[in-house]
């Protein structure tokens, strides 16, 4: 592709020396060139995107590579238009009689640009509304290539990729530390058309069939009558459906435990649900289960920091996507699959493969790496990009076929209708996000929205006057052939295979992996999600399903509820622990992670520049935390302060170093600022830096102190010899401990699990 490179442009930009100014290697600055105080009068080109942004490539809406660069197809020139390019002397003013009289209907600019504002949404998606996605690459290992003919799956093939990850249940403008499922959407534009891996973070779902879907979101979704709560499952009508539909008792036990609010979304595994289909050059089938393995782990936010970033930053999860690829702490998962004998039956060691509620341990069967999906670019337009692409798991490519899942099958025929709804007719695939990197040679015409300009007069076939075309394909020649799977003789019915009927034994496998820790954050979340629920009946039918996972489970819910314990169906069996189901006990790479510095004014800066440094070479970014905003020690070499203690809050960090201990600033009292404790100012250090040390340290994040920041922590009584708190004279040996614990993700030695 021969496109401009946006940071040699933005380089090239008349303001582009300002980009130099202290803080700006910190992600999030809004233009890739800082704004001049005053307003501009000279006219300029547009000022191009962000070096780690960029739109969709540059296809035609038939498939055809145009060679144009992404610029070429932004809005160009230095003058106000009309969308017809007409340039325009004012858009301030309506054309009116005289400046004090009514306005003219014949204003074109007026009704115009009203016009448009009024059709600038569209609807949201029905569920997964809530997105936030980014442009990437994949790479084939080649190691899948003896199971599948998909050439994009063959050693070192490149091939672009947009992800999008979204939450299921809430608006477009909801909240992303939400409990909820996430969606982990990936569209991979391969040289043989396009494929869409539709998945999810949670490798089970709620139904074994899609009839029920309209179901299980009418439920989920807010109550119909007062549209609350807002995204979220804490209601009585999720509760209601879940307990007496009990086939949704192992993905709602997922959605309780913190797989249900991920620290962020490059820390999440994605996996496709369905069994799926691969076929090899010979013509051979291996069922198989996708999996997306992040390599920073899986990790999540406690729940009441979840709840905390609802309110504080809405849009957690959306920048830190955002802010990684800026700062260049890209992320990155492995695709792998479980692979399974396409056997008669489709039961792998006892599960059926075709039942969507039911997982494969992986240690029955391991997933085996095929290739790494890394993402390098955010996009440059929200709503062209990541509003406007339509994913569709009909979506395949020679090599992937689907299985008779009964909840594929129906989404097999929903995503395609939806778009019709959404995207406003049936012409959603040339818009240029969706657009395919193959030549189009459909028969598909006419339509809203048609940009495809055709040739030829017959779409149809057979016909002789466009010369017979488009022929067809056959197997030698690129075809996409389903897989002929026989089918035994049967009978048409409204029924599941028996093999459907077991709700629970995979949901007592979870429960048993869990170590003790994780084992109290689901009890903690049942206990607080019913005891949002109004009803009785409800809870204590919750808590009759919860027997039938695990006794203590549910002993101790109904001890949080004030009910009494329920005994199960039927025994309950004891199958061996899948360690690969626990997220905690191993050590994970820290890129991408948040270091708040906090300093108090006039101190010595010397150590903070050494630190913010390192945490910057560790691909980790530092965020400096002061009374004010601007600049310290300006005449040398500066440090820029990125939050100040009003805006300063724990959530956003991931460890918190403390290099002074701070006084209370000028607006440190409760009338200014309700974080200010009038109790705490006492202490002599500012009352919201203690504030933000002891909600860390209930969080169970790293806290590192030197010079005077360790006054700071034992002002509000943390030793600093507690688990996680390093203490020490200098800079750089506290981070490099800071930096062990967080290997580790959270310091679990602060809390005594009771199960
Ligand atoms: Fe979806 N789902 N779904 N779903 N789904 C949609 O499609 C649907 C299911 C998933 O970022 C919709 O374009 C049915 C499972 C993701 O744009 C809709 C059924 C899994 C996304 C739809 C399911 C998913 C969607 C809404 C039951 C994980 C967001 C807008 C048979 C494997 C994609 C749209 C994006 C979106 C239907 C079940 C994942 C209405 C009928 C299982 C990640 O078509």
């Amino acid at each position: 592709m021969t496109e401009t490179n946006p940071a040699a442009a933005a380089a090239e930009h008349p303001d582009a020396q300002d980009s130099a100014a202290p803080g700006r290697e910190i992600p999030g600055a809004p233009s890739s060139v800082p704004p001049p105080v005053a307003e501009p009068v000279e006219p300029g080109a547009p000022v191009p995107p962000k070096p780690d942004q960029r739109g969709p490539q540059t296809y035609s809406p038939t498939g055809q590579k145009t060679g144009i660069a992404q610029k070429e197809v932004a809005q160009g020139g230095d003058r106000l238009t009309t969308a017809q390019g007409t340039r325009l002397y004012d858009t301030d003013h309506s054309l009116k009689a005289g400046p004090r009289g009514p306005s003219l209907l014949q204003d074109h600019h007026l009704r115009e640009k009203i016009t448009h504002f009024d059709h600038e949404r569209i609807p949201e998606r029905a569920v997964h509304a809530r997105g936030a996605a980014a442009h990437g690459v994949f790479q084939g290992y080649g190691t899948a290539s003896g199971i599948c003919k998909a050439a994009f799956l063959g050693e070192g093939v490149r091939t672009p990729v947009f992800v999008r990850f979204s939450t299921v249940l809430g608006s477009r403008g909801s909240a992303d530390t939400v409990r909820d499922t996430r969606g982990f959407a990936t569209k991979f534009y391969t040289d043989q058309g396009v494929f869409d891996l539709v998945g999810n973070n949670i490798p089970v779902f709620f139904i074994q069939d899609a009839v029920k879907f309209p179901d299980i979101v009418h439920a989920a979704k807010p109550h119909p009558d007062r549209e609350i709560p807002q995204a979220q499952s804490a209601h009585d009508t999720f509760w209601d459906f879940v307990s007496l539909h009990t086939e949704a008792t192992h993905h709602t036990l997922w959605n309780m435990s913190d797989r249900g609010i991920p620290r962020s979304f490059r820390m999440m595994e994605g996996f496709g649900i369905h069994t799926f289909r691969l076929v090899n050059a010979e013509g051979a089938s291996t069922l198989v289960k996708f999996h997306w393995k992040p390599r920073l782990g899986v990790h999540s936010q406690v729940w009441e920091e979840a709840q905390l970033t609802a309110g504080m930053d809405p849009d957690f999860h959306r920048r830190d996507l955002a802010d990684a690829i800026e700062a260049g702490a890209l992320p990155q998962w492995e695709l792998g699959v479980q692979t399974f004998p396409d056997t008669e039956d489709q039961t792998f060691a006892g599960i059926d493969l075709l039942d969507p509620t039911k997982i494969v341990p992986e240690e029955l069967a391991p997933v085996k790496p095929i290739g790494l999906m890394t993402l390098d670019k955010n996009p440059s337009n929200y709503f062209a990009e990541t509003e406007q692409v339509a994913f569709h798991p009909g979506n395949l490519v020679p090599g992937i076929d689907v299985t008779n899942d009964p909840l594929l099958q129906g989404r097999l025929f929903s995503y395609l209708d939806t778009q019709i709804s959404r995207l406003g007719g049936p012409n959603f695939p040339q818009l240029p996000i969706n657009r395919t990197h193959t030549p189009v040679n459909d028969m598909l015409r006419d339509g809203m929205h048609q940009t495809a300009v055709h040739r030829g007069v017959a779409p149809y076939r057979p016909n002789s006057l466009d010369g017979g075309c488009p022929f067809t394909a056959g197997a030698d020649t690129g075809a996409y052939i389903e897989f002929p799977e026989p089918l035994p003789a049967t009978a048409k019915v409204r029924d599941a295979a028996a093999t459907f009927d077991d709700h629970f034994s995979q949901a007592r496998l979870f429960w048993l992996s869990m170590t003790p820790t994780e084992r109290e954050h689901i009890i903690a979340a049942y206990t607080f999600e019913l005891a949002k629920c109004r009803e009785p009946a409800i809870r204590e039918r919750v808590v009759g399903t919860l027997a039938n996972i695990d006794g203590e489970l549910c002993g101790q819910v109904a001890a949080g509820l004030g009910l009494p314990a329920a005994r199960p169906a039927a025994a309950l069996d004891d199958p061996d622990p899948s360690p690969a189901l626990s997220q905690l006990g191993r050590r994970w790479p820290v890129d991408g992670r948040t270091i708040g510095i906090v300093i108090a004014e006039g101190q010595d800066l010397s150590g903070v520049r050494t630190v913010r440094q390192a945490i910057l070479e560790a691909g980790m970014v530092p965020l400096v935390i002061a009374a004010r905003a601007g600049t310290r020690d300006a005449d040398g070499d500066p440090v820029a302060v990125q939050r100040t203690f009003a805006t300063a809050r724990s959530i956003e960090f991931d460890a918190i170093l403390v290099a002074g201990a701070p006084a209370p600033a000028s607006d440190a009292y409760g009338a200014r600022d309700a974080k200010a404790d009038d109790e705490l100012a006492r202490a002599g250090v500012d009352s919201r830096v203690l504030l933000l040390l002891t909600e860390a340290y209930r969080h169970g994040k790293a806290l590192g102190a030197w010079a005077d920041g360790a006054d700071a922590l034992e002002a509000v009584g943390i030793a600093t010899d507690s688990p996680g708190v390093v203490a020490g004279d200098q800079a750089a040996p506290v981070l490099e401990r800071v930096k062990e614990l967080l290997g580790g993700h959270r310091v679990w030695d602060r809390f005594t699990p009771s199960v």
